[in-house]
């Protein structure tokens, strides 16, 4: 058996970081983790073989050479699949498909023959068996959440290390939090499920085995949706597990609850972590009230961000406008909210309702549905009737993005963010990649960017206030680059 599991190309987006990738010669910032844990889990003895549209192109002798193709994606990545399947009928190969995507649309996609959807730690094994007997159903789904302990090592082997900026791993599935707007508890429920600690250092110990030594995604959900647990048995399996390690930073997701427990933040910097990404949304209790999101509600948003900053972890945020209870006022309400946080990563998006989320049931209910969204949360576009007047929608998020990504607004905010921070207790090491991606924003950035003027002064800053925090400055200017670019693509296409 001849299996080609392939991952669609994405388009350039918020999180693509393409724009910040040339800086260090890298074609992706993360690899297709879905597929190559699916691949541990297909018998021994079939042979795989892995081809990520981002990395490289689907040749016809890849095709020819599959008995079946695999296809993972999310909402976003919608238009490769069409031209992988066009291609795979073309050729004459069976179709298997996975992932967010086919999990609200399958119905939408007649040439695929299988789809295994949900968790594959369920129905993968019930395709196999079925396969093996040679009767196999169209569609495999369950209302179950399987534990983690069922969820092999990736087969970190499929992929060329040198194309990835970061290599992602798993932890934990699910989130005890239930905004209205989030699919994520819908998809993979609200109990958090764990890896043990030692299932996790032996994912790490495989990773590292396998040669990689740069920074690590802890794709969870919450990373902290269960803090005994992270507290008592895996963060101390973490903090050894560093022990005699020079680099490998992590970053994660998290909720903002976080800055209520120093220790669990102490022993996060121990662990390794430098960067967190947590759902804020707005400044608005109105409308954090309207979508349940209760765990950021009745405190200073502002106050809590600072104190997980200060505490060695830097805070990228996730912010959105279009909520039923908006005015026009929060456009600038966002705009100073993200200036004075110092969160320099901060995603602004239109509100949407994804499939299978209590907003898209509730606003059907109401009539304001008027499609399936395009699955990317930052290109200003909606499929929602908002209650404030479209125009005057588009046109504020317009300006929350021209704004908070100018040079100035920009770099102000990475010096408020690097007068808080503290620098990471992990060892940053320096190779000859790091160096090159100065050289280049130098010239990029220092000598042609039009943030020329904003890039030396933040040098000066830094090199006089907060020297050990150089390299970090200069990954920021890097990000910024990518930013701008992505929210002029926003502001001038819209
Ligand atoms: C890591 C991650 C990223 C990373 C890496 C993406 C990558 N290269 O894989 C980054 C940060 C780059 C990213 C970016 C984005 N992401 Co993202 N991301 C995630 C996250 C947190 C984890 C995904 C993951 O690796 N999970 C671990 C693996 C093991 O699980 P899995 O992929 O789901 O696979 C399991 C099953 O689904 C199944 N399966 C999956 N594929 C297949 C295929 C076959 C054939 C079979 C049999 C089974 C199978 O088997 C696996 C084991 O059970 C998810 C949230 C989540 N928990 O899923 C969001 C998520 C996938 N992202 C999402 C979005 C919207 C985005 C962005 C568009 C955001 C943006 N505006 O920029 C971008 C687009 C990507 C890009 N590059 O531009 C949405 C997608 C929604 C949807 N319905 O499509 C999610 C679900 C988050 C959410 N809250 O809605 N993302």
């Amino acid at each position: 058996m001849n299996v080609l599991l392939v991952y669609p190309e994405f388009p350039d987006t918020f999180w693509s970081f393409r724009h910040a990738l040339k800086f260090i010669r890298k074609k992706a910032a993360s690899p297709p983790l879905g597929l190559m844990t699916i691949a541990s889990m297909l018998p021994k003895e079939w042979n795989l073989r892995l081809v990520d549209l981002n990395i490289t192109t689907l040749r016809t002798k890849d095709l020819v050479w599959a008995d079946y193709v695999f296809i993972s994606a999310m909402v976003v990545q919608r238009d490769s699949v069409r031209m992988v399947i066009d291609r795979c009928v073309e050729e004459g190969v069976n179709i298997v498909a996975g992932g967010p995507l086919f999990l609200g649309e399958y119905e939408d996609f007649p040439e695929v023959d299988h789809f295994i959807l949900n968790e594959a730690e369920i129905t993968l094994p019930q395709f196999l068996t079925d396969f093996e007997r040679g009767q196999t159903k169209r569609i495999y789904r369950t209302d179950h959440f399987p534990e983690l302990d069922l969820t092999p090592i990736p087969r970190w082997d499929l992929v060329n290390f040198k194309h990835y900026a970061t290599m992602n791993i798993q932890l934990s599935r699910g989130c005890p939090f239930d905004c209205e707007f989030c699919n994520i508890t819908a998809i993979l429920g609200r109990r958090p499920r764990y890896k043990s600690g030692d299932q996790i250092v032996a994912e790490l110990n495989s990773l590292y085995q396998h040669g990689w030594r740069g920074d690590v995604f802890f794709v969870d959900d919450n990373f902290i949706g269960n803090k005994k647990r992270l507290k008592k048995e895996i963060l101390p399996a973490l903090i050894e597990w560093r022990k005699g390690k020079a680099g490998i930073s992590y970053n994660t997701e998290a909720s903002i609850n976080l800055a209520d427990d120093s220790q669990l933040m102490e022993m996060m910097t121990s662990a390794g972590f430098t960067t967190v990404f947590i759902g804020i949304e707005t400044p608005d209790e109105a409308s954090l009230d309207e979508c349940n999101k209760n765990q950021n509600r009745g405190r200073d948003l502002v106050e809590s961000v600072k104190r997980i900053q200060r505490a060695g972890l830097q805070v990228q945020g996730g912010f959105i406008v279009g909520f039923d209870h908006d005015t026009p006022s929060i456009f600038q309400k966002q705009i100073d909210f993200i200036q004075k946080s110092g969160i320099v990563a901060a995603m602004v998006g239109l509100l949407q309702a994804p499939h299978g989320t209590r907003l898209y049931q509730r606003l059907l209910g109401e009539g304001r549905i008027f499609d399936s969204g395009s699955g990317n949360n930052v290109d200003g576009s909606t499929n929602i009737i908002p209650q404030m007047d479209i125009d005057v929608l588009r046109a504020g998020y317009q300006r929350i993005l021209k704004n908070i990504y100018s040079p100035k607004l920009y770099y102000e905010r990475v010096i408020t963010f690097l007068k808080e921070y503290q620098p990471p207790k992990i060892e940053v090491q320096i190779d000859t990649a790091h160096i090159l991606a100065l050289l280049r924003s130098i010239y990029l950035l220092g000598l042609r960017g039009t943030e020329r003027f904003q890039y030396w002064k933040l040098w000066g800053w830094v090199l006089t206030h907060k020297p050990r925090l150089f390299p970090t400055a200069i990954t920021l200017s890097i990000y910024g680059h990518h930013f701008r670019i992505i929210s002029q693509q926003v502001t001038e296409t819209k």
